[in-house]
C-alpha cells in the first residue's frame, strides 16, 4: 500500500489568488471547512510540528497555504469560510476562488471536508459537496472535536449525519476525529494515503 511519511511535510507557498496557484504536477488533496473546525491544526497533527498557523479566534488562515509531503503530493489548507475578517466583497471572492478550485482544479484528488462533531452540516458545507458531486473526487468528512462531546453524543452525531450524507451519495466516508486526543488518526492518515497516491 501507498504510504507517505507526514513528518516530512514542508510549506511550499501562501497564495491569495488561486489564478496564482502553480505546481501543476502530481495530486493534492484540499482541507475544506467552515471557520475555526480545526483544519490548520490537522496538518499540524500530521505533520507533528507547527507549520500552519491556529487561533482560537475564527478566521485565522487568510490565504490559501500548500504544503508538500513529497514532490507532487501537497495538502492544501483552505482559509475557513462562513466567517471571516474580510469585507462582504472579499468574502464573495474568496468563496468563488473555493468553487472555482473545487470544480475544475485537475490535480485535486480528495476532499477533507472538516465539520465541528457539535454543529454537523451549514448550508455552505451542503453546497460544497453538491458542487463535489460533479467531480470525481474522493470526499470524506472528517467530524472533528469530538474530544468536547460523550460518546453518546458522537454516535448520535454520526448517524444523524450519515443519514443526510446517503441522501447525496454512498460514497462518501466519515471519520470521527480529534487532534487533541488523536482520535481517528490512523483512518485519516490512511485516507490521505489513498487520495494521494491517484
Ligand atoms: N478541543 C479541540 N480543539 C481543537 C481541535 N482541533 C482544533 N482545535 C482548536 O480549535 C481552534 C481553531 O483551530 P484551527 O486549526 O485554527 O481552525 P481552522 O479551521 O484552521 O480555522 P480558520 O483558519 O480560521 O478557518 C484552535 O483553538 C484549536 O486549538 C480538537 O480536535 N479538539
Ligand atoms: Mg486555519
Amino acid at each position: 500500500m501507498f504510504k507517505l511519511n507526514y513528518k516530512l511535510i514542508n510549506f511550499l507557498a501562501t497564495i491569495s489568488n488561486i489564478n496564482n496557484l502553480s505546481f501543476n504536477y502530481g495530486s493534492e488533496i484540499a482541507i475544506l471547512g467552515y471557520s475555526n473546525v480545526g483544519k490548520s491544526t490537522l496538518i499540524n497533527i500530521l505533520a507533528n510540528k507547527k507549520i500552519s498557523r491556529t487561533s482560537k479566534k475564527v478566521g485565522c488562515t487568510k490565504f490559501i497555504n500548500i504544503f508538500e509531503v513529497i514532490s507532487g503530493k501537497r495538502i492544501i489548507d483552505f482559509p475557513g469560510y462562513g466567517y471571516t475578517n474580510f469585507s462582504k466583497k472579499d468574502e464573495k471572492k474568496t468563496k468563488k476562488m473555493l468553487y472555482d478550485y473545487i470544480v475544475s482544479r485537475v490535480f485535486l484528488k480528495g476532499v477533507l471536508l472538516l465539520i465541528d462533531i457539535r454543529f454537523l452540516l451549514k448550508d455552505i458545507d451542503r453546497e460544497i459537496l453538491n458542487k463535489l458531486m460533479l467531480r470525481k473526487v474522493s470526499i470524506t468528512i472528517v467530524l472533528t472535536k469530538s474530544d468536547k462531546v460523550s460518546s453518546a453524543k458522537k454516535n448520535v452525531q454520526y448517524e444523524c449525519l450519515k443519514k443526510e450524507i446517503s441522501m447525496i451519495s454512498d460514497k462518501i466516508s466519515i471519520i470521527i476525529f480529534s487532534s487533541k486526543i488523536k482520535i481517528g488518526m490512523k483512518k485519516l492518515i490512511n485516507t490521505i494515503n489513498k487520495n494521494l497516491s491517484q
